[in-house]
Order: structure tokens, then sequence, then C-alpha cells
């Protein structure tokens, strides 16, 4: 299996992170989440860890847009003049625009409130690079798809699914699933399932109004959990997709039996969506030790969970999200991915 990662991602390391409620802790979204995974990947004999091919801008705007993309790049630099090269410091805003307001500001402050949807995604001085090679990595893995491999994983840091068309947030920066999905898109249908313990609200934003990209999202309840404001049950697309977004939302709690239940439900409407290409957008913020996560889910039953999804025999491309427990996270992926290790 064809494995992209690029060492890029090691600069982005946000120095903090503003939870609900306003506590400033450390940051969950670590290099170590990426950095731990890699030598158990190199263990496997079927493992093969490339570089990302590097690509332009341009699948990269098909799907953000060009305002906020610039915003990304110069929005560290504006705001520190170049004088700050402190790696403690990241730009947070702490303004947001009410209600759809949709003036864009001037300063670079009020242009963070208008291109973020929350605390949790600070841009510090190499984020931009990171957040470009992350999204080379998951096109890199779409490509290998088209090259005719059964499968291919990318290491994706910054992880992509809370980012919109105009936004960051939740530790994303560009939708780096929506990005691979939407390059495959020329070739065939495709379908992106996300796995991930909260909803894909930025994957949500950019497919719905389209008929050739299914999106489901299984995840925790948004009215109780991040990102809130999207990921309910009764969105389901618009206009052209309208019945081509599907939520699947569940209580804390939730166990390996109802997990895949829910599960089946997302393969059956896979199937009959008739992909050429399938995304998984995998957290293993699902697992029962996450920090963040509050799920019940064990290792046997991610294991399951790859295994099930393996069996739809798609051409598949497996993109990391979430999974803040640095202990598990590599055996969690390992479990997961391995069941996409034989050839269709
Ligand atoms: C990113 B991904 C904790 C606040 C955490 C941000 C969560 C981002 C999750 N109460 N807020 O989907 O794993
Ligand atoms: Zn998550």
């Amino acid at each position: 299996m064809k494995i992209f990662y690029s060492p890029t991602h090691t600069k982005h390391h946000p120095p903090f992170e503003i939870l609900d409620g306003g506590e400033r802790s450390h940051s969950y979204e670590v290099p170590e989440r990426v950095e731990n995974i890699l030598p158990l990947l190199k263990q496997q004999t079927w493992a093969e860890i490339l570089e990302p091919v590097q690509f332009s801008l341009a699948p990269i705007l098909a799907v953000h847009d060009e305002g906020y993309l610039e915003f990304l790049k110069t929005a560290f630099d504006l705001w520190t003049a170049g004088e700050n090269n402190d790696e403690h410091v990241a730009l947070i805003p702490a303004t947001f625009p009410p209600g759809g307001m949709r003036r864009i500001p001037r300063s670079v402050l009020g242009k963070a409130g208008y291109y973020m949807m929350d605390l949790s995604a600070p841009i510090g001085a190499e984020t931009y690079q990171a957040a470009l090679q992350s999204a080379n990595c998951a096109l890199s893995g779409a490509a290998a798809l088209v090259s005719g491999e059964r499968s291919s994983f990318a290491l994706c840091r910054p992880p992509g699914h809370h980012a919109g068309k105009t936004n960051c947030g939740g530790y994303c920066y560009l939708n780096n699933s929506s990005i691979a999905a939407h390059w495959l898109s020329r070739h065939s249908k495709v379908a992106i399932l996300d796995i991930d313990y909260h909803a894909g609200n930025g994957t949500q934003e950019i497919f719905y109004e389209r008929d050739d990209v299914l999106t489901i999202s299984i995840h925790a309840d948004p009215a109780e959990e991040y990102p809130y404001f999207a990921g309910y049950s009764d969105e389901v697309g618009k206009d052209r997709g309208e019945g081509t977004h599907l939520n699947i939302p569940l209580p804390f709690g939730t166990r390996d039996v109802s997990y895949v239940e829910a599960l089946q439900q997302a393969l059956a409407k896979v199937e009959s969506f008739d992909p050429g290409f399938l995304v998984v957008s995998a957290g293993m913020d699902i697992y029962q030790d996450d920090p963040l996560g509050k799920f019940k889910i064990t290792r046997a039953g991610i294991h399951q969970i790859g295994s099930e999804i393996a069996e739809l025999q798609l051409p598949t491309l497996v993109v990391m999200e979430g999974g803040y427990d640095l202990e598990s996270i590599a055996e969690n992926f390992i479990a997961l991915i391995e069941n996409f290790n034989t050839p269709l």
C-alpha cells in the first residue's frame, strides 16, 4: 500500500488551543500524532512510505476560495509584520461575524474572524506550508488510485474535514479529503465516508449541492458535540445534491455493535450510489481512550470497521483526520488500514 508522508507537517505545531469554556490548554493536535504512526508503519511488509507529489494550487482552488487561500498564506506575516518569530505565537481572532454578515475587513484580525469558524485553528509561521503538503499527501493518494492501486493512505496533518470553502477551524485549514475527492471526480463518481468522531461539516458544505460526490458522516450528535452547527440527520443535500449527503449522529457512549449498525447503513448508501472511488476521512478519536471523543469503540471494533468498508471492494483512499490518544493512534490506524492491503 502506498502511504504518503511529508515531514513538513512538523513545522506546524500549534502552541495552544482555547477549549470550550475559554480555558487555554496545550494543543491536542500535535506532530507526535503522525510521528508515532511512522515507526509502526515501517514495520509492516506491505507499507511503502513515499513523499507526496507536488501538485499545483489548481486542485486546491477548485475546492477553496481564492481570498481564503491568500489569507492562509499571508496572515501570519501580516499579523506579526515579519517581526515576531517566537514559535509560541499563533494568530487567532476574537471577533466573528454574526448572522451571516459577509463584509471582508482590511484588518488581518478582522479577516481572521471572517475566515475562521472557531478558536481551534491558530495560524503559525509555517501553517500554510504544512497545510499544502497535507493536501499534496491526499492528492498523491488519489493519483495512486487512478494509477490502479487498490488503496492508499495519506498521513495528513493538519487534518481537513472541518475546513470549508472559506474557513479553517477545528485544527483544519485545507479540506484534504474533499480536495482529493474533487480531483477524482473528473474520472467518475466519488463517495466520501467520514468516520471521524466529529461531524465533517467542511466536507458537507463543499459537496452539499453536488450529485457527483456522495458525502456521508457518522459522528457524535452535533446537538451535544463540536462542531455543533452541522451534522444533523435532516441535512440531506440541496438542489441537485438533495439525497447525496447523509449524516448519522450517534449518542455519547456508542459502542462497537451500534456503531457497526450505523456503518452498514452508510455502506448500503455507498453501494447504491455506485461510485468509482471511495475516500475515507478517518479519525481515530472514535476510540474508547481518546481524550476528545466520547464513544467507546475498541481496537477490534476499528478493525471490523475497516473490514466492512473494505468489503465494498472499491479503490479506497484513507485520509487521516483526528485521533488524539498518542498511545493508541498508531495501532488503531494500522488496524483500520491493514484491511485494504489485499488486491481487489
Ligand atoms: C478535529 B477533528 C474540546 C474542544 C475541541 C476542536 C475539536 C476539533 C476536532 N471541547 N474543539 O475532527 O478530530
Ligand atoms: Zn475528530
